[in-house]
């Protein structure tokens, strides 16, 4: 039982729901951990076929709680905080190699890690009171979670740093004119707005949906030559792919497809 989490599993779709709202949702270590769980769980279970991570109350989360921060108690030494950092850095990496669609919903702040959590998953979709902050200069520190790597790749390096830098909130409109977030809707629509997204890719060519995500990300570091070998691999596998001999006898039946995830 989680003690910080609500999940809720429903038509193939999990959504995990951080919930510490008297803090905006701040990062205890209790709460990363059940975090980790929860969506390495998502991950592993084949009936889910797409995850929405939220927060619960006024916003999405502030980061790293300020009160178990690493720096508190004194010790300030460099492993102690890879110790930590490396918790965050395992559910980056989960979010990012989870061979199936992945969503954040954003509403109010999203600040720091939190931040950059969002930025790790698939998709984002922010409430048009959302705002992002990378906090982390503003306490003398540099973005972690994966901000180095998405921030730039997603807005651009000039946009990054002064997001990095400055640490000015960045409202959810802005977050769609630059390209940080998919789409912003009224805050009112986020919910139906995320599960419309959310219902589409899980009842969509899930084992493609996995492929794709290696050949996008892989693809961010590679070169064209590299890039093109990986793709005719994953489009032998995804060709093998009950969901694809699905969609060609659609197509020649003239109706939508039925996909199974597999
Ligand atoms: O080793 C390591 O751990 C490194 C890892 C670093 C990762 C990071 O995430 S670093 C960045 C950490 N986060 C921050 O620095 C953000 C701190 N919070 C804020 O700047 C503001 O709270 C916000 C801009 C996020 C929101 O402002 P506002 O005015 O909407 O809300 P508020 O009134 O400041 O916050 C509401 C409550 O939540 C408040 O408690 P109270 O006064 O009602 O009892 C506030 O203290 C609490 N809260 C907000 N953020 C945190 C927090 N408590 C603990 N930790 C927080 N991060």
């Amino acid at each position: 039982d989680f003690q910080h989490l609500v999940t809720q599993t429903s038509e193939h779709i999990s959504t995990i729901t951080m919930n510490r709202p008297e803090v905006l949702n701040a990062f205890n270590e209790r709460m990363l951990a059940e975090l980790n769980e929860a969506v390495a769980e998502a991950a592993q279970d084949e009936d889910i076929r797409c995850v929405i991570l939220k927060g619960a109350g006024r916003g999405f989360g502030s980061g790293q709680d300020l009160s178990e921060f690493s720096s508190a108690d004194g010790s300030e030494e460099p492993l102690e905080v890879s110790k930590h950092l490396g918790k965050y850095h395992q559910l980056i990496r989960t979010l990012q190699k989870m061979a199936k669609p992945t969503i954040a919903s954003v509403h109010g702040v999203a600040a720091g890690i939190s931040c950059n959590i969002t930025l790790a998953c698939d998709l984002r979709i922010a409430a048009d009171n959302a705002r992002f902050i990378q906090a982390f200069a503003r306490i003398g520190l540099v973005p972690d979670g994966g901000g180095g790597y998405f921030l730039p790749r997603l807005v651009g390096i000039g946009k990054a740093l002064e997001m990095a830098m400055l640490a000015d909130e960045v409202s959810g409109p802005e977050a769609e004119r630059l390209g940080l977030v998919n789409k912003c809707v009224p805050a009112a629509e986020l919910e139906q707005a995320t599960l419309q997204v959310a219902q589409r890719l899980a009842y969509g060519p899930t084992r493609a949906y996995g492929l794709i995500k290696q050949l996008m990300y892989q693809g961010l570091d590679s070169d064209l030559a590299s890039s093109l070998k990986l793709e005719g691999e994953l489009q032998g596998r995804a060709i093998t792919t009950e969901d694809h001999r699905e969609a060609i006898r659609a197509f020649f039946e003239k109706r939508a497809p039925k996909y199974q995830g597999k």
